[in-house]
């Protein structure tokens, strides 16, 4: 419960934790634009240690830790084989084409989240004076839209394989990582150990207001900062808000498996209710996609009302679709009480 509210539509929405706005207050801080900032480099240290790899850039958000990524890996004109349904391609703005002449190549993500090597392959342009230049692959772990899917650590090795065979790089969109790692039940770094580049969030599950990383090899890393700056991310005393983000990597991982079991455990409660279409089984972790029976004699909007009236939130994720996330200020309770509300909301349809 947040606010009186059992706030349903992301994990996004969490407020930092007594032990974060302590570490904020007492943290550090110098001007990270001069390299002077302990406590960012303190997390920057410590988030390329969890990824195993050799160095790491604090940055805004994820948005921007994906585009600096993108715009590090490709030049213009160049083109990234990615999912039709990743983030990076369907709502970050259209910031690699935008800002970066950046062409997405988008193949059909499963609904596992992967990406078919078949079809990965398929995409690859030959040299050819008609043809833009295939220079990454990008991928994303958990998958969003795929209902929080986990992608392990044998198909990062597959598209591993497959992209070296063609000189490609791999970036992955990290910002559920942890999630991921944690319903595999593997270490973060043995998930991003295939890829070169790996961006994850710290305002998501693990909590902490602001922040995500970019991990990779130190010169790349090098380049980022760069074009960090270019794209006007370069903060200042960012150490109050990486204060935050070294409390979130030490004490908000493990706890994300609380997460993943409320989420099953909605997901199986929202298959019994009449009127509710939904893969329960899908439910890997923390993300929870379900329909309303086209049956239901609700508009969208009726439903998410009569929710309101009920203090819940969830997200309209397309027509008759919609997404409950849970996070660490949901408890066993608001799940009970979610479940009611949208048993109460759907008129009873016989
Ligand atoms: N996703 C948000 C919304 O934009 C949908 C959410 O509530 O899930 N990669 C992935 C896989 C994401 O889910 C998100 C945020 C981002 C990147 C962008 O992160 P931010 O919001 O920090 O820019």
């Amino acid at each position: 419960m947040l606010n009186g509210w059992i706030d349903l539509r992301s994990d996004t929405v969490t407020h930092p934790t007594p032990a974060m706005r302590e570490a904020m207050a007492r943290a550090e801080v110098g001007d990270d634009v001069f390299g002077e900032d302990p406590t960012v480099r303190r997390l920057e240290e410590a988030a390329a240690g969890r990824m195993g790899k050799e160095a790491a850039l604090f940055m805004a958000s994820g948005t921007m830790a994906n585009l600096v990524s993108l715009l590090t890996h490709c030049g213009r004109g160049d083109e990234v084989i990615v999912g039709d349904l990743a983030h990076t391609f369907l709502s970050e703005v259209g910031g690699m084409a935008a800002l970066g002449g950046i062409h997405p190549r988008p193949i059909p993500n499963q609904p596992d989240g992967t990406l078919r090597l078949e079809d990965i392959e398929a995409a690859i342009r030959s040299e050819d004076i008609h043809h833009p230049r295939t220079r990454l692959i990008a991928l994303e772990n958990t998958h969003n839209r795929c209902m929080g899917a986990a992608l392990p650590p044998e198909y990062m090795a597959r598209v591993r394989a497959l992209a070296d065979r063609y000189g490609l790089k791999v970036h992955v969109d990290g910002a559920r990582i942890f999630n991921a790692a944690v319903a595999l039940g593997v270490p973060a770094a043995a998930l991003a150990r295939d890829a070169d580049t790996v961006t994850f969030c710290l305002s998501k599950g693990l909590c902490a207001s602001v922040g995500s990383l970019i991990c990779g090899p130190a010169d790349f890393i090098r380049e980022a900062r760069r074009v960090r700056k270019m794209v006007g991310g370069g903060m200042r005393q960012a150490g109050v808000l990486a204060a935050a983000g070294l409390v979130a990597l030490e004490t908000m991982v493990d706890r994300l498996a609380e997460d993943h079991r409320r989420a099953r455990r909605l997901a199986e409660g929202l298959a019994e209710i009449p009127g509710i279409r939904i893969e329960a089984h899908r439910v890997q972790t923390n993300i929870v996609i379900f329909e309303l029976d086209p049956r239901v004699p609700l508009t969208d909007e009726a439903f998410l009302q009569a929710l309101e009236a009920q203090r819940v939130k969830i997200l309209r994720w397309g027509p008759r679709r919609f997404r409950a996330v849970t996070h660490y200020w949901i408890d066993d309770t608001d799940i009970d009480r979610a479940l009611r509300a949208i048993a109460t909301a759907i008129p009873n349809m016989r």
